[in-house]
């Protein structure tokens, strides 16, 4: 297979491992925990996994460990080092005792319950290290929320010999592999479960888990993209560049590519719903920035929009709730209807009176795109909405009647762009390289030491990958209960981006004179090879949060 004079030098980089894995390991428990909230209703439902101790790794003394099989499982939307999460469980397993050996599900955990594998191999292994991508054994976002799919997970478990499973996914996956570890211990079917934090979105982290694998190097994709578009608005002054990136529902991903690459404009979602804005608030923000820029003579710029926005305008989160229940509820109607007119007729007949105002003022192709097919959660699927272009459309707007009253005398001519799944197969950063590697190796070795229930941590990430600090956190201690659909579920709370949060508060207090002043920053891409302040530095996101820590 023909390979990259990149992905050649790449295979054999060795990630950095914290100096506590690169021998013998010793495990330190540290202090009983509790979940982040609803404490008695989360102790209830997982009788044998609440409550464990917080666990560390220390340089211990050689042991010796009996011979194990273990499968994994990539579950969710791809994200960058997700292959190197894989090969640090392999040598992780291997340098434990050299006949362990690792089953790789299939697909996503569809694979588990219909008994598709591959067994990794050394061979397999060595081709995907340090790629990006999820296709070494593929993903998917079956939900394993039932216990017939359970029982087939111990069927094939039992088949193969495995003892472990490692599911690499995000808050609702790591939910799932929490519940599943439970149910296992309950029925006594000797079968660990170890979860790994991945997503691009940066939403899975909390006190223990600094940061969800991926994040790094998508941000830096992204970042790097601005800037080549920010580079070319300086260059022709003649456009406004519009760019949503990915991120389902929190605004990460925008925080940390405002930080990198000082946008004129950023929208964060949270901050919107919590200042209980109006779609037409957040336009007027937006004209009233290119009207300013166009007073200085500059008729350029850039926006940078959350993916998830929509949901949290709070007048949409409810026309977009009150759809979805419409869609839910009538779906063999709807799927009967022929054009999309005729749905939004349809649906219309059944919405409040200001959802429907609300649905009216949209551009067309945006009531069309709120309509389409939910995803398995009975979600809307940000991804396909085009919110940056909607955006354009209500500021060109905006700007023509602030002509006319002679508010607004510049030129506007817009440019859109969505960056999403350009960022999630990349290669991984060293940052994401070196911290998959060490998660899938803590993962290892949380299961030669019978864990079960915990999520592979690695901390203290600000510092030099040598100091890092690996370890474990039960898996309750991130949760709390919440409404899905209609029911109250135990769930990893989601974490969104925080107001009092130190990257907001440090975006917040630039942000107004990059909106006016052409501050733009130009990160350039990934450097994979070259000083350590270049190539390992970790996002700023990161840094800010731990700062003083
Ligand atoms: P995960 O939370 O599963 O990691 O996926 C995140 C994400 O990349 C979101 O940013 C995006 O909205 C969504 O997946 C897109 O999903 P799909 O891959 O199904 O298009």
């Amino acid at each position: 297979m023909a390979i990259s004079a990149l992905q050649k030098e790449r295979a054999v980089y060795a990630p950095k491992l914290p100096k506590s894995l690169r021998g013998a390991v010793k495990l330190v428990d540290g202090a009983a925990t509790n979940s982040v909230a609803d404490q008695d209703d989360i102790k209830k439902l997982f009788p044998h996994t609440y409550g464990m101790p917080l666990i560390t790794f220390e340089t211990g003394s050689a042991k010796t460990y009996n011979a194990m099989n273990v499968g994994v499982i990539l579950s969710g939307g791809q994200a960058p080092g997700g292959h190197n999460v894989i090969s640090g469980i392999f040598d992780g397993l291997k340098k434990l005792n050299s006949a362990n050996k690792l089953y790789g599900f299939l697909a996503g955990p569809g694979g588990l319950v219909d008994h598709k594998y591959v067994e990794l191999t050394a061979d397999i292994i060595d081709e995907y290290r340090n790629t990006g991508g999820f296709d070494i054994i593929g993903s998917g976002r079956t939900k394993l929320e039932e216990t017939a799919q359970y029982d087939k997970g111990i069927e094939i478990c039992n088949k193969l010999g495995i003892k472990a499973l490692v599911i690499i996914g995000g808050d609702d996956s790591n939910t799932n592999a929490c519940v599943l570890a439970e149910y296992y211990l309950q029925k006594n079917a000797g079968i660990q479960v170890i979860g790994c934090p991945k997503t691009i979105d940066g939403d899975l982290k909390n006190e223990m888990i600094e940061t969800s694998f991926g994040f790094d190097t998508a941000c830096k994709v992204y970042s790097e993209l601005i800037g080549n578009i920010q580079r070319d608005a300086n260059s022709a002054k003649k456009y406004w560049h519009f760019i949503k990136l990915m991120g389902r529902s929190a605004s990460h991903i925008g925080l940390e590519c405002a930080l990198q690459t000082q946008p004129n404009i950023c929208i964060i979602s949270e901050e919107v719903e919590a200042k209980q804005q109006t779609l037409d608030e957040v336009v007027t923000y937006i004209a009233e920035v290119v009207t300013a820029r166009a007073k200085n003579g500059e008729n350029f710029g850039t926006a940078l929009i959350p993916e998830g926005l929509i949901e949290f305008i709070p007048s949409l989160k409810v026309l977009i709730s009150e759809l979805n229940d419409v869609m839910a509820h009538n779906e063999s109607e709807m799927n009967a209807l022929q054009t999309n007119n005729d749905k939004f007729l349809f649906v219309s007949k059944k919405l409040t009176e200001n959802s429907l105002r609300i649905f009216e003022s949209l551009p067309q192709n945006i009531q069309f795109q709120l309509l389409a097919d939910r995803d398995p959660h009975g979600n809307v699927q940000v991804s396909k909405i085009e919110t940056e272009r909607m955006l354009i459309e209500m500021v060109e707007k905006k700007l023509a009647q602030w002509k006319k009253e002679g508010k607004y005398t510049g030129s506007f001519s817009a440019q859109n762009h969505f960056f999403g799944y350009e960022g999630r197969c990349a290669a991984p950063s060293n940052f994401d390289a070196d911290y998959c590697y060490s998660l899938g190796y803590t993962a290892s070795v949380l299961i030669a030491e019978g864990k079960t229930g915990y999520m592979a941590s690695v901390q203290n990430c600000k510092d030099s990958a040598e100091n890092w600090i690996a370890g474990g956190v039960p898996i309750t201690m991130m949760m709390n209960m919440e409404r899905r659909h209609g029911h109250m579920k135990p769930v990893i709370q989601k974490a969104l981006v925080t107001l009092d949060g130190a990257p907001y508060t440090y975006f917040v207090s630039k942000r107004d004179e990059w909106a006016v002043k052409t501050s733009y920053v130009y990160p350039g891409p990934i450097q994979y090879f070259g000083p350590s302040s270049v190539c390992d530095q970790p996002t700023k996101t990161l840094l800010l949060e731990q700062e003083g820590k």
